[in-house]
């Protein structure tokens, strides 16, 4: 707020972005007085309030998570006093975790640079520990973590903080929850989608009798897709559901029919060691053929696929990296079909947005056993790729 009457609410990520979630003016405060600043939480309802006055409402639920303060940018003048942080609503009445156990259908429990994720993690009431299912190599999705309650409750919704850090990476975007008396025959009580943030999400159901939860990670955020849950919490008292996101929208048609990922094999013209071209047909998302930086290699650089015998071939799905870096992502492409290795017939080109975003090319139907991706540019003058994947025309 500005001594002008200039307000506005916002919300910052971890990598300092800001989004306004509301803005306004009101008469103008001026200086040398104090005022009353209030936020006001409720579930993901924000509400901002200046001298007990609702400036506005809004609905946010990317900061759910985490600790209270208050701080002003160095370079501004700012004089506060008597921060204070009250409830809104009685805390919700969590089981506790020292009366609980933990078991997942995969866990991460290798050491890596000191870390481990192990499933008893995601109840040791330590935020920065988290359970991790198995990614390396990656477990396939869906993955699941069974809390046993030690005994019968009655449940009615659950709490997950997914790993807190900058990045999302891990966070579960769509999930089953299911209950169980016996730890054998479980019915689910809640699905859906939740945001790709490091925000706590809450899913809610009828009270329910059960010894047993399970939270069902069906698609993870980023890349290993494994799943991440730095605490879970089941709750015995109603809760607000928290988080909930929208289905992925896919742009990628549905190929139905593409080449089995064990019947490939890759060449390039071009990979720096530990990039080679067979990263970009090992079904992992989270590793990649990129050409040579060291000597530097600029395009155009071609990577060639055998599809191990000859297919209708009528696209080709290209993933780009997913570590958050754009290099080498492509854009100008051009496609080519061959019989024999040698003589290559050319069935598309084009370019790409150079975005992260998987997206494709296609072609009418063309017999060949070899496809050759060439870019003739990609970003900062390499070129990369997670995955690709060959479809084909199975009507013939
Ligand atoms: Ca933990
Ligand atoms: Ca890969």
């Amino acid at each position: 707020m500005a001594d002008t009457g200039e307000w506005s609410l916002f919300t910052e990520d971890a990598s300092g972005r800001d989004t306004t979630l509301a803005s306004g003016t009101v008469a103008a405060p001026g200086t040398g007085s104090w005022h009353r600043l209030a936020l006001r939480f409720r579930g993901d309802r924000v509400t901002g309030r200046l001298d007990g006055v609702d400036l506005a409402t809004v609905r946010d639920a990317t900061h759910t998570t985490g600790q209270v303060g208050l701080r002003v940018s160095p370079w501004q003048h700012a004089q506060f006093d008597d921060l204070s942080v009250v409830r809104t609503a009685p805390p919700p009445r969590f089981v506790p975790h020292p009366e609980m156990t933990v078991t997942a259908s995969s866990q991460h429990a290798g050491n890596d640079f000191g870390v481990a994720y192990p499933a008893r993690f995601a109840i040791d009431d330590r935020v920065e520990s988290a359970w991790r299912s198995e990614y390396r190599p990656a477990a396939p999705l869906p993955q699941s973590i069974t809390l046993d309650l030690g005994r019968t409750r009655s449940v009615r919704a659950l709490a997950y903080k997914p790993k807190i850090t900058g990045a999302a990476g891990g966070a579960i975007t769509s999930y089953r929850v299911a209950v169980s008396q016996d730890g054998e025959q479980f019915r689910q009580v809640d699905a859906g989608y939740w945001q790709a943030t490091i925000a706590t999400k809450v899913a809610t159901w009828p009270a329910t009798d059960a010894r047993y939860v399970r939270l069902e990670a069906t698609d993870v955020a980023g890349c290993p897709k494994a799943g991440v849950a730095s605490e879970i919490n089941v709750a015995t008292s109603p809760m607000t559901p928290l988080g909930a996101g929208e289905p992925p929208t896919d742009p990628v048609p549905e190929f139905p029919h593409t080449v089995p990922l064990g019947d490939l094999s890759a060449s390039a013209t071009s990979q720096q060691p530990g990039y080679e071209a067979t990263k970009a047909i090992d079904g992992d998302c989270s590793t990649m053929w990129h050409t040579s930086w060291s000597p530097y290699e600029p395009p155009p650089q071609s990577i060639t696929l055998d599809l191990g015998a000859a297919y209708e071939t009528i696209a080709l799905v290209y993933q780009p990296r997913q570590d958050g870096t754009n290099n080498g992502i492509v854009t100008g492409y051009e496609l080519a079909v061959s019989s024999d290795g040698e003589s290559f017939t050319p069935v598309a080109s084009g370019s790409w947005p150079g975005d992260p975003a998987t997206t494709w090319a296609q072609w009418p139907a063309a017999s060949g056993r070899y496809v050759r991706l060439t870019a003739q540019d990609g970003v900062g003058g390499y070129v990369s790729a997670a995955e690709l994947r060959i479809a084909y025309d199975d009507s013939g």
